[in-house]
């Protein structure tokens, strides 16, 4: 069964918003998404109905906290095809997850001279961790290549990935080109090298079926707040015998087994790098944001937006003076980055914002990216479970009419 936005949009009590007496097109579900009342109820029963700290007290309420907490974490590691709860470390975000396993596991393990292979079209948070590492650890970073299509130069793969490489970092889906990576077969290059696997899955876990065992890789990050989810809590999946091995990059209560008053011992994972009392309310939402997605299919969302993006890139092209970029046709994601000569993105954006179509403009924490396409900034539309042919329609509308707000033939 095919998803029908028209019906899910009602889940969302934000999209019935008019902005500036117009109804809201929301295109920015990249950045982050909206929230069926579904995740809203979760989190204000929590508060309204169980609130108290998880694992600490030995009374009914935070009996329930604790239960619904590492509930979540089985239904998390269910979600991603985890084989097991404890790989399954809570963060706040994937730029935290990519932190911890740079700072855990890469600052530990890996020494001059070693190599980090990422790719030219990584996200900041998935580049600045291994720059820092760089510089603190002698570590070399090396890069595969894109092709002009925008997608991995699989056939450079040989140039780059060295037996010196020890770990291969990169998004499984781009939140640029829209472009879906191939994991599969990046981890089999990867192991024939002995290299480990880091996936940054922001962009894919809320958009498609993601099996991390069937994908065979080592670590796999993701943010719920892209998924339907709330803002701060996220996803570090570590294999289980990787995890032990790592250092806490930041401690305190719930990380340790014993404190002495001059030195102490560390859990195992997951509890060893969760630090302080955790977003548990944020954690409830992240729950209902599962059950929400599993109920529309994984793979209806993911074949509804690849709609949406083939749709909007023939509007687009039709535009005089739109450049759309990433792969014309799949596997691809709902993404859609495009320029429209001589308008500047953020122009654009701004003169969107009088239609409310909300749209993002930038370089879209993409900069590495953005100077191989050779654009300083571009626009992008990103679309999800909600997002309809007539959203789209409506940003063309509004395309045209800065068009000629702009006095462009
Ligand atoms: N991209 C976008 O508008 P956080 O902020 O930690 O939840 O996610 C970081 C991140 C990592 N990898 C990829 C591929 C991403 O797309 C993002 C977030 C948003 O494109 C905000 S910059």
């Amino acid at each position: 069964m095919g998803l029908d936005p028209n019906v899910v949009r009602g889940d969302f009590p934000i999209l019935a918003r008019q902005v500036r007496g117009k109804p809201l097109v929301y295109l920015d579900s990249a950045a982050t998404s909206q929230k069926p009342e579904a995740v809203i109820e979760a989190m204000s029963r929590y508060y309204r109905e169980i609130n108290a700290n998880v694992h600490r007290g030995a009374y009914k309420l935070s009996e329930d906290a604790t239960a619904m907490f590492e509930g979540t974490r089985a239904k998390v590691a269910a979600f991603i095809g985890a084989p097991e709860p404890d790989g399954v470390v809570y963060v706040r975000n994937t730029t935290e997850a990519i932190n911890l396993v740079a700072y855990g596991w890469a600052r530990k393990f890996l020494k001059p001279g070693d190599e980090v292979l990422l790719t030219e079209m990584e996200h900041h948070s998935n580049l600045v961790p291994w720059h820092r590492l760089a510089v603190e650890r002698g570590v070399v970073l090396r890069h595969i290549p894109i092709t002009d299509e925008g997608r991995l130069d699989l056939a450079k793969l040989g140039d780059v990935l060295t037996k010196k490489t020890r770990l291969v970092s990169f998004a499984h889906a781009s939140n640029v080109l829209g472009t879906i990576n191939p994991v599969e077969e990046i981890v089999r290059a990867a192991k024939s090298v002995g290299a480990l696997v880091l996936v940054d899955g922001a962009q894919a876990v809320p958009h498609m079926r993601v099996d991390v065992a069937a994908l065979g890789c080592d670590f796999y990050a993701f943010s719920a707040h892209k998924m339907c989810g709330p803002t701060g809590v996220g996803v570090l999946w570590g294999r289980p015998e990787l995890l032990r091995d790592m250092d806490p990059f930041m401690v305190g209560g719930e990380t340790i087994l014993e404190v002495f008053l001059d030195h102490s011992t560390f859990r195992d994972p997951p509890h060893r790098f969760e630090p302080g009392t955790p977003a548990i309310a944020e954690v409830a939402g992240l729950a209902a944001a599962i059950d929400y997605l599993e109920s529309l299919g994984l793979d209806a969302i993911h074949a509804h937006e690849e709609a949406l993006a083939a749709y909007a890139r023939k509007q687009l092209s039709a535009i005089p003076g739109c450049v759309p970029y990433g792969p014309p046709t799949g596997p691809r994601g709902g993404v859609a980055c495009f320029t429209l000569e001589p308008i500047h993105p953020h122009d654009l954006a701004t003169c969107l914002d009088q239609d409310a179509v909300c749209i993002r403009a930038g370089h879209h924490c993409a900069q590495p990216l953005m100077r191989r396409l050779g654009v300083g900034a571009t626009a992008r539309a990103s679309f999800y479970v909600y997002t309809s042919t007539s959203d789209i329609d409506r940003m063309v509308e509004s395309l045209n009419r800065t068009r000629e707000f702009f006095g462009c033939r």
